[in-house]
């Protein structure tokens, strides 16, 4: 009997096919439960990366997806973090079939799945997240607060070591998932396919007129001509920040910009803080589905 899969030759080490193996079984069970929100985990697992990576802190090295702290209180408990146990239980069983694989390396590759198999672009990714104990649990606050502005962006995303470009092409992610009104407080999805990876957002925001929902519920902003789309007031700030605005027109105008740097920058998200062993130049790219 050997553990992990480790064998007589010693222990178990995994190849880029192994992964690909994770890979694989993550967009099958994607494909197999539809009977979730819009009709995918994806989105949902794509903010799973992000709230693990997020907590980064560059001054003392703190923080990031190395060592998927969430899944122990206090960290999990953190506002912010409301309703990723979806995320969380949705990837246990293929912990189970992959027992080798951390959990910060499970749920970083979950994101990187997720975007690519709901149209998005290529995100090369490379193992060697640690998972470690309740000790290492980020303080709360360190995730961003949606009913800040401009200021709070740089702020929190500055703290990860990102500059205006990045952080407007990271938010574009938002073109994937909705808000619910039972994890957030804010209600509904940013665009017509939350289930499909493009730069409608930003199409949306420089497009659209967005006026004040009005509603009992936390500042958030509507589309004038469906009333059935959402803004929160971080996204808004994007056009109403000169430095910020004209990245936003960049993307609306051209996708394959948006996708090259969104790519770029979610990379960088999900290695923050990470002391890999494989060079960046040897990061997997991992085949999607048909
Ligand atoms: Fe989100 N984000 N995000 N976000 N986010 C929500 C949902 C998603 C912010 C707030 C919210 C990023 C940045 C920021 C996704 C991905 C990313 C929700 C709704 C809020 C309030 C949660 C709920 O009620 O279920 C703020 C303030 C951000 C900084 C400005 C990232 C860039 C866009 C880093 C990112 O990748 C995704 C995907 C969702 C949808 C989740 C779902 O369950 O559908």
């Amino acid at each position: 009997f050997y553990l992990n899969g480790a064998s007589p030759k010693g222990p178990f080490v995994p190849t880029q096919a192994d992964y690909q193996k994770v890979y694989d079984a993550i967009a099958l069970r994607l494909q197999n439960e539809t009977d979730y929100d819009d009709g995918s985990y994806g989105p949902v697992l794509v903010r799973l990366a992000w709230h693990a990576s997020g907590t980064y802190d560059k001054e003392t090295g703190t923080g990031g997806s190395n060592g998927s702290t969430m899944r122990f209180a206090p960290e999990s408990d953190h506002g912010a973090n409301a309703g990723l146990k979806h995320a969380r239980d949705f990837l246990e069983p293929i912990k189970a079939q992959f027992p080798w694989i951390t959990y910060s390396d499970l749920w970083t590759l979950a994101g990187a799945c997720s975007i690519q198999e709901l149209g998005g672009p290529t995100i090369p990714w490379r193992p060697g997240r640690e998972d470690k104990d309740v000790a290492a649990c980020t303080p709360d606050g360190r995730l961003p607060d949606a009913a800040q502005g401009h200021r709070h962006i740089r702020d929190v995303f500055g703290r990860m070591g990102f500059d205006d470009r990045e952080m407007v092409a990271l938010i574009g992610a938002h073109a994937l998932g909705r808000a619910h009104s039972d994890r957030s407080g804010f209600d509904g999805p940013w665009d017509f396919s939350p289930t499909v990876f493009s730069n409608d957002f930003f199409k949306l925001l420089v497009e659209e007129k967005w006026n004040q929902k009005k509603w009992n519920g936390p500042t958030q902003f509507t589309d004038k001509t469906t009333s059935t789309l959402m803004m929160l007031p971080t996204d808004i700030a994007l056009i109403k920040d000169k430095a910020f605005k004209q990245h936003v027109d960049r993307y609306a105008k051209d996708s394959d910009v948006f996708f090259k740097e969104f790519s770029d920058v979610f990379v960088k998200l999900i290695e923050l803080g990470v002391p890999f062993q494989v060079k960046p130049e040897d990061r997997f790219v991992f085949k999607a589905s048909e």
